[in-house]
C-alpha cells in the first residue's frame, strides 16, 4: 500500500500544487464537498492564489458522508484531480482547500464558520434538489448568514439551474429578509465529472506514487462564467466575468445538458452503460445534432459572438471521450430536478418540439420501467402513475401545456416500446 498523499510528499513536478499547501489563509466556504467541486472551483481557486495571491483556502462542508472529509483531513486537504482523455491524460495535486467541517454532526460548526468574517465568498454545489427553503443545508446556510452582524458576504451558486443565484436569494430573503450586505451573482459551470472509481484511484497512485482516497477523475475541459457581483472582494479566478449570464447557462443548459438527458435515457434504455457509448449508437449522433440545430437553437438567444450549433458539435466531442467513463446512470438520476431547465423549456416553447418530445418520452420509459434502477426524489410519484397524463399533464411532474406536445410524447413512448430504443433511434 503506498504512503497517503500529504503536504510532505515529495511529488513528481507534474503533479505538484501550484500553490504551496497551508501558505493561504481561509476565504471560502464551500457547501457540498462532492467531486465537482474540487475538479472545478478548487482547481480555479488555486490558479487564482498562484498568480495573484490572496487568503482564499477553501473550507468545505460535506453535507452527509463522512468519509471524504475524513480522507481529506488525513491528507492535509490536499487531493487530486486525475485529468482522463486520449491525448491530456495526467494528474496533479491540488491545494486549494484549508479545512473542513462535517455539517451532519456538527451544524453548529457550520454556522460558525459561516459566521466568521474572514469568509468573504461562499459557494455551493448542493445540486438542484436542496434548493428548497426546508432543505438542511438552507436551513444552515440563513442560520450562518444571520449570526454574520452584517459584515459583506457573497454566495455563489455552482449548480446548474438557470439563474441559479436569483433562485437562491429567493430561497435565502424568503427565509431571512432582514439580511443586508449579501450578494448572489449567478454563474454557469462546467467540467464532466464522472464518480470516482477504482481505477481513478489506481490511476493516481500510479501518476504520483501516492495514494489519495479524495482523488476525482474529470476531463480536460472547463469553464466558468460569472456574473461580476462580489460584496468583499473575490479571488481572481481564471474564470469568464460577464453583467449577465443567462445567455450562457441557457446555452449550456439546453445544448450540454439536455442533450446528456437524452444519452442517459435513450442510452440506459438501449442498454448502454457509458454516456459514449450511447452515441455510438446508429443514428445518435446525428439525431442529436439535429435537434440542437433544429429545437434547442431556436429555443432562445445566445452570447454574443457564441453559435449554438458549434458549440453542440464541441459538446458532442467532449461526450466522445471514452476515457471517462461516465455511466449513464449517474447522468439520468435526478430527472424531475433537471428535466424542466434542461429540455422542458425546449419542449414547451418551440414550434415543432419532435426531438424534444422524443427525449421526454425516453425519460418517461426509463422512469416507468422496472429493470432500470430510478434515483429520483420523486421516484414514489413516479412508480405510483406513470402514465403520460400523469408524467407531463398540467398537474404532473414536468408538466406539459400544450395537448398536442403531450400527444407527441405518448406517440414516441408507444414506438420507444413496439420497436425498442435503438431503432426509434436509428430511424428519428
Ligand atoms: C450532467 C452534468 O449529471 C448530469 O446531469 O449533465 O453533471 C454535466 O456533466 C455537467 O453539468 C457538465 O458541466
Amino acid at each position: 500500500m503506498a504512503t497517503r498523499l500529504s503536504r510532505q510528499s515529495a511529488l513528481p513536478e507534474a503533479c505538484r500544487p501550484l500553490v504551496e499547501p497551508g501558505s493561504f489563509a481561509a476565504g471560502i466556504v464551500h457547501l457540498g464537498l462532492g467531486a465537482f467541486h474540487r475538479a472545478h472551483q478548487a482547481v480555479y481557486t488555486e490558479a487564482a492564489m498562484a498568480r495573484s495571491g490572496g487568503d482564499w483556502g477553501i473550507v468545505g462542508v460535506a453535507p452527509r458522508s463522512y468519509s471524504v472529509l475524513a480522507a481529506l483531513s488525513e491528507q492535509d486537504y490536499l487531493f487530486s484531480v486525475v485529468t482522463l482523455s486520449q491525448s491530456l491524460a495526467g494528474t496533479r495535486a491540488v491545494a486549494a482547500m484549508s479545512g473542513g467541517v462535517h455539517a451532519g454532526s456538527n451544524p453548529a460548526g457550520v454556522i460558525k464558520l459561516l459566521a466568521d468574517p474572514a469568509i468573504k465568498v461562499v459557494t455551493l454545489t448542493v445540486t438542484e434538489k436542496a434548493y428548497r427553503p426546508e432543505s438542511e443545508m438552507m436551513r444552515l446556510l440563513v442560520a450562518g448568514l444571520r449570526v454574520r452582524c452584517g459584515a459583506p458576504v457573497t454566495i455563489l451558486s455552482c449548480d446548474n439551474l438557470p439563474s441559479n443565484g436569483r433562485v437562491l436569494e429567493g430561497v435565502v430573503r424568503g427565509l431571512a429578509p432582514e439580511l443586508s450586505h449579501v450578494t448572489f451573482p449567478s454563474c454557469m459551470v462546467d467540467r464532466i465529472v464522472p464518480a470516482t472509481t477504482q481505477s481513478t484511484l489506481d490511476r493516481a497512485v500510479a501518476d504520483m506514487g501516492y495514494a489519495d482516497l479524495a482523488a476525482v477523475a474529470a476531463e480536460p475541459f472547463l469553464q466558468w462564467v460569472i456574473e461580476d457581483d462580489f460584496a468583499a472582494g473575490r479571488p481572481d479566478w481564471p474564470a469568464q466575468f460577464t453583467g449577465d449570464v443567462t445567455p450562457w447557462e441557457h446555452m449550456k443548459l439546453r445544448a450540454l445538458n439536455g442533450v446528456h438527458s437524452a444519452l442517459a435515457y435513450l442510452g440506459a434504455l438501449a442498454g448502454c452503460t457509458y454516456i459514449w457509448e450511447a452515441l455510438r449508437l446508429p443514428g445518435m449522433a446525428e439525431l442529436l445534432r439535429q435537434y440542437v440545430a433544429t429545437e434547442v437553437a431556436v429555443s432562445f438567444d445566445p452570447p454574443d459572438g457564441e453559435d449554438v450549433v458549434a458549440y453542440g458539435e464541441s459538446v458532442l466531442n467532449r461526450f466522445a471521450n471514452a476515457e471517462l467513463g461516465h455511466k449513464t446512470l449517474q447522468v439520468a438520476m435526478d430527472g424531475t430536478q433537471k428535466l424542466p431547465q434542461r429540455l422542458l423549456c425546449v419542449l414547451n416553447t418551440v414550434p415543432n418540439p419532435r426531438l424534444a418530445t422524443l427525449i421526454a418520452a425516453a425519460w418517461a420509459e426509463f422512469a416507468a420501467s422496472d429493470t432500470q434502477p430510478l434515483d429520483d426524489p420523486l421516484a414514489d410519484v413516479i412508480k405510483a402513475d406513470a402514465s403520460t397524463e400523469a408524467l407531463f399533464g398540467e398537474a404532473g411532474l414536468l408538466p406539459v401545456h400544450d395537448a398536442q406536445r403531450r400527444a407527441m410524447i405518448d406517440g414516441w413512448r408507444r414506438e420507444i416500446a413496439k420497436h425498442g430504443p435503438a431503432e426509434v433511434v436509428r430511424v428519428a
